[in-house]
């Protein structure tokens, strides 16, 4: 078997998990108590973490907040925009490969 054969059988036996960025936007109208209650809710970060990503993104425009599956990632980003929006908070996140 020539190495060029190898390298594809290897290949489609090793797949590399394809991750997903949840990446948190800023605003100007969310509050900030709510941003960190959906990240604790929705992505389970602790107090700590939720308000280290909710300052960054305050600060920064936008921060990752975790990776994930890509079904899980779009899951997650829609149900926290959906719960945000239920509360007339225009809070985005976006999802983009690793
Ligand atoms: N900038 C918002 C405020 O001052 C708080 C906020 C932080 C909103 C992070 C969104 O992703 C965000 N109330």
């Amino acid at each position: 078997m020539s190495e060029t054969d190898l390298k594809l059988k290897q290949k489609t036996k090793v797949q590399k998990p394809k991750l997903y960025k949840v990446i948190l936007v800023n605003d100007d109208y969310t509050p900030r108590e709510f941003v960190v209650l959906i990240l604790k809710a929705e992505f389970r970060l602790d107090m700590a973490q939720a308000e280290v990503v909710m300052l960054t993104a305050h600060q920064k425009g936008v921060c990752v907040v975790s990776v994930y599956p890509k079904d899980v990632a779009e899951t997650k980003a829609t149900r926290a925009i959906d719960a945000a929006s239920q509360m007339g908070y225009p809070l985005q996140f976006t999802v983009e490969p690793e």
